[in-house]
């Protein structure tokens, strides 16, 4: 009655903004994303028939905020009759800091409880499952390149190229290490309601989602680059526009943009990519990512740097 998985975090390069049902947590448009080795998080489930109410510790600390979410995951995978569970939590980077601390949270939670309850889930079923949660979820079900579609009233998910097949690195840039102001589940409700570029945002996300699967498919980093950073921009542009505005960047986030661009000048295979949050994500070339790390090192505001290859699917791990 107890398991324990690991799931990383994955960061879209073709985003998910917005929702087309709020109640099941359907994403209103397609995302594609990479999953990042060097970043975990481990989920523990314990059902245990000793407690009276479910346990949630994050980082060794009890959280309450969090705990209804997780819970809900839980019964959602095991039912809703289930026992008590303590669901014990580990990162090894900053959660909630536009850093997708959800995705691998969700992911691994989901992964767990369901070996816990001893239930085999296929990985769809589980992404599906994870997806409810939290969207972004759902692609840490899958390593390297994964895509996230929209099928009927569920997502469908697939593995575009695994992580050895164009082994690509990121260098992450962190300017700051504390929680995001709007959660993303607020935020994509204001842009929803709010923001007069919402509705071409969602017309033209196929268009983005068939460029980035070519460039893909034919490792053309350079075209990849291009749509990369075009829906990135696009999606802040919807963000910026809403009311309240959202503006999830700092004076660091722009000066690692320039710094990003300048290296692109210099004809380094580099383009970045910026969530929820004001860290900037490099994708480069493998050749590149010690100059792209050194130059974003170097920009004034940035407090850490992360740098990661291409990372594996959520799994369980073997109890000792
Ligand atoms: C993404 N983000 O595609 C986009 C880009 C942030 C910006 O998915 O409401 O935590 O839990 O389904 O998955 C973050 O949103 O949102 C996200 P919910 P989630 O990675």
């Amino acid at each position: 009655m107890q398991a324990t998985a690991i799931a990383q975090p994955n960061i879209a390069l073709i985003k998910y903004w917005g929702k087309r049902d709020v109640a099941r947590n359907l994403p209103a448009v397609g995302s594609i994303s990479i999953t990042l080795r060097a970043l975990y998080t481990e989920v523990r489930v314990e059902l245990d028939a000793s407690l009276s109410a479910d346990v949630l510790l994050i980082n060794e600390h009890e959280d309450q905020n969090r705990l209804p979410r997780i819970s809900a995951c839980l019964n959602r995978v095991i039912g809703e009759q289930r026992l008590p569970a303590r669901i014990v939590s580990k990162s090894n980077f900053p959660i909630a800091a536009g850093l997708a601390s959800s995705a691998s949270a969700f992911a691994a939670t989901t992964v767990a409880a369901a070996a816990a309850a001893n239930l085999s889930l296929g990985t769809e079923e589980l992404a599906r499952l994870a997806g409810r949660a939290s969207g972004s979820a759902a692609r840490s079900l899958y390593g390297g390149f994964a895509e996230l579609g929209n099928a009927g009233d569920t997502i469908h998910l697939s593995s575009l190229c695994d992580e050895q097949s164009w082994p690509l690195q990121v260098v992450v840039a962190i300017t700051e290490t504390g929680p995001k102001a709007t959660g993303s589940t607020e935020a994509m409700e204001i842009s929803r309601a709010t923001s007069p570029f919402y509705d071409s945002w969602i017309e033209r996300q196929d268009d983005d989602l068939d460029a980035a699967r070519a460039a893909i498919e034919k490792r053309d980093f350079a075209s990849l680059a291009s749509i990369a950073e075009h829906n990135c921009l696009k999606m802040h542009s919807v963000m910026w526009a809403s009311r309240p505005p959202m503006v999830y960047w700092n004076p660091a986030t722009i000066r690692c943009m320039q710094t990003v661009r300048k290296l692109q000048q210099q004809g380094l295979g580099v383009f970045f990519t910026i969530d929820a949050g004001p860290q900037l994500k490099a994708v480069c070339l493998p050749e590149d990512a010690d100059a792209v790390s050194q130059a974003l090192s170097a920009t004034p505001g940035v407090r850490k740097i992360m740098t990661s290859g291409l990372g594996p699917a959520a799994r369980l791990v073997d109890e000792p």
